[in-house]
């Protein structure tokens, strides 16, 4: 096998609930900085489709023409047949080119995926810079990879799993993610609708994992129920990189639960020392219990660039809250959208339909409650059954997955009925649910003009109604 890996971003479809936007391929940008550091000799190349405006028959001529020994993708479960296309382009041009793919979706669903997908050679289960470059040498080696943990293959027509690879203790000893190998496309990663078009947009990560447990969610089945966080100097030296480096302004934060009470005020107090407040613009997800018991905390992130949290409050029912194995209360979500306000944070609150006893009345109250809340922009979702999730497991058990198309599982399609709603209804249920937030006339007036800049832009965004349209489209 030569010595060149070439990473694909795949052409994928944007999420249109959240507008026009260009994201960098960070898994890919993740995993080369490792591998350029571990490997010095690799030769790398990322092909981005999306930055560099490739299809997929250009993803073929660039493979024949760079003639890498290793093709590697990723993406989440709405990506996963993109993925497969990537491998099976690659094994077209030549059959002995290595393919491997990773992430949440494909290690959740090994066996599945590699006999749906024979182009693919090599599962990367969990974490991947040390497996991804442990694997690169066993295979220059000609060696065989069975010794190498955290892998999926197919051999001798069966399917082997190498046990699981312990997680690396200390996320500091990470590299920066290399954008300087899609150095020519930095400008062009933006989005519109959150930070401008011209705002340069790259996203980052603080830690990994979370300690929470929620039915629905893939991420603490994939990082074993842990978190792991990069120290308060290493974040704030990584914003700067980003910053200085690149010209990254809209930094998007991938930790899934921010946690101000973990590490707040360390974070706060290194990020201030780092006077960044005009230059940037820091995008956090936290959860609504840690907003609303860290409210003075939570205001001085806004002094050092925070200017947007998106909080996963999810229902108003308790019973839900209870079943989605949340652990917030609906008190929380009220206390946490006013702290954000108060704080001059633009509140995003996330809301799901869709659980097996949800009916036309509980939904309509879930609306309702959206609305009271007073949060500056609602996001409403189906609920998907991502495998790995406790959700998967009890619906495919009983039978109740509709819609098997992974490229649907993007909580914009209903996947499933609920006990007294067929698919159809709950997709016409999302419809209202937006239909009612963003629809209305006279609140679309005051948010087009509202004194927010940021609500101006969503409210312009959405009153164009091409959201509306499209989910109407899908009922
Ligand atoms: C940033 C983000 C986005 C951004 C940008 C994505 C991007 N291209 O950078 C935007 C806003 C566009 C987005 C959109 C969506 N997102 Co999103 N997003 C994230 C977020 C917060 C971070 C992703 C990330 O970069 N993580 C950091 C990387 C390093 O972690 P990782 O992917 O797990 O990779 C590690 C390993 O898994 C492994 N690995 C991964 N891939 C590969 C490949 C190889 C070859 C190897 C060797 C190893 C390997 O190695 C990596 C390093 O150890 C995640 C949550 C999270 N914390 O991951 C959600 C998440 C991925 N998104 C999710 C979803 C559902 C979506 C949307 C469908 C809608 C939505 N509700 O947001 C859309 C889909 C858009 C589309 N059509 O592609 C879900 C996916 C669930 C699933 N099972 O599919 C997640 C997990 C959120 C959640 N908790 O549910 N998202």
């Amino acid at each position: 096998m030569n010595s060149k890996i070439l990473f694909v971003e795949p052409p994928k479809d944007y999420w249109f609930i959240m507008g026009e936007y260009l994201p960098p391929p960070t898994v890919l940008l993740i995993l080369a900085a490792y591998v350029e550091r571990e490997l010095p000799d690799m030769e790398i190349e990322i092909l981005d489709c999306q930055a560099q405006e490739k299809t997929w028959e250009d993803i073929g001529k660039h493979v024949e023409s760079f003639s890498p020994g290793i093709v590697s993708t990723s993406g989440f479960t709405c990506n996963a047949y993109a993925c497969a296309r990537v491998a099976e382009i690659a094994k077209k041009v030549n059959e002995d080119i290595v393919t491997v793919l990773g992430g949440l979706h494909f290690s959740q669903v090994p066996e599945e995926s590699l006999s749906d997908f024979p182009e693919i050679d090599y599962i990367v289960r969990g974490e991947g810079e040390q497996t991804l470059v442990e694997l690169i040498k066993t295979l220059r080696n000609g060696k065989n990879a069975k010794d190498v943990k955290g892998l999926s293959f197919t051999h001798n027509g069966n399917i082997i799993h190498t046990p699981d690879r312990p997680l690396i203790e200390n996320l500091d000893l990470l590299p920066y993610p290399a954008y300087h190998l899609v150095e020519d496309q930095t400008k062009k990663y933006h989005f519109t609708m959150m930070a401008g078009k011209n705002t340069i947009y790259m996203v980052m990560e603080g830690s990994r994992g979370c300690t929470h447990k929620c039915s629905f969610c893939t991420q603490w089945s994939h990082w074993n129920r842990t978190w792991r966080t990069k120290s308060a100097k290493r974040i704030a030296d990584e914003v700067q990189y980003l910053n200085d480096s690149f010209g990254g302004q809209f930094i998007w934060f991938t930790d899934d639960n921010f946690d101000y009470q973990r590490r707040g005020k360390e974070l706060y107090s290194e990020l201030k020392q780092r006077k960044f407040k005009d230059d940037i613009m820091l995008f956090f997800q936290a959860r609504t219990d840690d907003v609303a018991n860290n409210p003075d905390l939570v205001a001085k992130f806004r002094e050092v660039g925070n200017y947007w949290v998106m909080m996963g409050v999810e229902s108003h029912s308790k019973e839900t809250l209870k079943e989605f194995k949340k652990g917030i209360s609906v008190p929380d979500s009220y206390k946490a959208v006013k702290v954000l306000n108060e704080s001059d944070i633009f509140s995003h609150a996330m809301f799901v339909i869709g659980t097996r006893n949800d009916t036309q009345e509980s939904i309509n109250d879930l609306r309702q409650f959206s609305m009271d809340l007073g949060s500056d922009f609602s996001i409403y979702t189906c609920l998907t059954p991502y495998p790995g999730t406790v959700y998967y497991k009890t619906a495919k058990k009983n039978g109740w997955i509709e819609d098997p198309n992974y490229a649907n599982y993007d909580m914009a399609h209903a996947i499933m009925p609920t006990e007294t709603l067929a698919l159809k209804e709950v997709q016409e249920e999302l419809w209202k649910c937006y239909r009612e937030r963003y629809g209305s006339i006279p609140r679309n007036i005051a948010g087009v003009f509202s004194r927010k800049k940021l609500k101006r832009n969503l409210y312009r965004h959405y009153a164009g109604q091409q959201v509306l349209r499209k989910l109407r489209r899908l009922i």
